[in-house]
């Protein structure tokens, strides 16, 4: 049974012994309001509108949190309801919101899912001119990235706007002064640019990297290769230590130090597959923070893939430790 302490927010499960005098996870994007239908189906019969939270780089925030870490999320809200509920959910699960900014210039973006069927999710956004969107270098904090373990971005934010990409460099530029890793989830979205577009910014980022996650779709956009596995080197091969490169119901490979490693997926029913990249991301850099093995970092990636997309929400499957640990260690059904 989970606990929660006194102010409401989840406990840190084990491995919070690690966290020194700064969240060891800081990430940096945009989140927005998310709705959504209750059910499966076309939107327009929905008689009713789910409201939560979405966000990928929260998302990760959030997996790596429940998995014991610290994490701070960074970025900026519109001063209105969707802002409040943005910094209140993340709050809620732990996460730290003390480098927030809020924008009364701007309203906080929107998100509506429409679930057409269990596998296949379709996404409209209300985020151009957004305050999230607005995000620029000096909303960096530069003092709570350079005692990070490590910094974590995403594609999306670099799409975003001028301001939005710079601040990204900005924020990976301070990493890379102090040491700390980077980790760049490439997160293409067809709704924020062209393919092209993003193949241009994503280079870049990916060769300022020390790990990178990518689809084989997204691995594409910045180097070639006919299958996952020489996708995977040949997004090492543009600068990274570590490149995952993740297949859905196929499992996920990587490349790390010029080996290659394979990793099956968990057979689980779908329900929702949107944020299980975010899962796999947190939950692999959970285990690289605690010093374990890449075997060991994409065995829990996949778990963590794998309770995400059984549960309805980008976020809410997270698994905690003790989750991880279930899944791997008994067929029983009722545990
Ligand atoms: O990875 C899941 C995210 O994509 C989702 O939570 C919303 O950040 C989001 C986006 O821009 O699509």
């Amino acid at each position: 049974m989970s606990a929660t302490s006194g102010d409401g927010r989840e406990p840190a499960g084990d491995g919070s012994h690690l966290a020194g005098d700064g969240p060891q996870l800081v990430t940096i994007g945009e989140s927005l309001a998310r709705l959504e239908g209750p059910a499966v189906g076309p939107l327009r019969h929905a008689r009713s509108l789910d409201l939560g939270v979405a966000g990928a780089e929260s998302n990760v925030a959030i997996g790596f949190r429940r998995l014991g870490g610290s994490a701070a999320w960074v970025g900026r809200v519109g001063e209105d309801e969707f802002g409040r509920l943005i910094q209140m959910t993340l709050a809620g699960q732990g996460v730290d919101v003390g480098h927030v900014v809020v924008d009364p210039a701007a309203p906080t973006a929107l998100l509506i899912k429409e679930r057409r069927t269990g596998r296949l999710t379709r996404v409209q956004y209300y985020r151009s001119g957004s305050a999230g969107s607005r995000l620029s270098p000096q909303d960096v904090p530069e003092d709570l990235i350079r005692r990070a373990r490590v910094l974590h971005v995403t594609g999306i934010t670099a799409a975003l706007s001028y301001g939005a990409h710079a601040a990204v460099h900005a924020a990976i530029d301070i990493a890379r002064a102090a040491g700390v890793p980077v980790s760049l989830d490439l997160n293409f979205r067809r709704a924020l640019w062209t393919p092209a577009e993003a193949g241009a910014r994503l280079k870049p980022l990916v060769m300022r990297s020390d790990v990178v996650f990518a689809t084989e779709v997204e691995a594409r956009l910045v180097t070639g290769g006919a299958d996952a596995s020489a996708l995977a080197a040949g997004l090492a091969a543009l600068g990274p230590r570590e490149a995952i490169v993740k297949r859905g119901a196929l499992g996920a490979v990587a490349c790390c130090d010029g080996d290659l490693y394979d990793e099956p997926a968990l057979p689980v029913e779908t329900l929702d597959p949107v944020g299980a990249g975010d899962a796999f991301a947190a939950a692999y850099l959970a285990e690289r923070v605690l010093g374990r093995r890449i075997t060991e970092r994409l065995a829990a990636g996949a778990c963590a893939g794998a309770y995400a997309v059984t549960v309805q929400g980008d976020w809410e499957g997270l698994p905690s430790r003790e989750d991880l640990i279930l899944m791997r260690t008994t067929d029983d059904v009722v545990r």
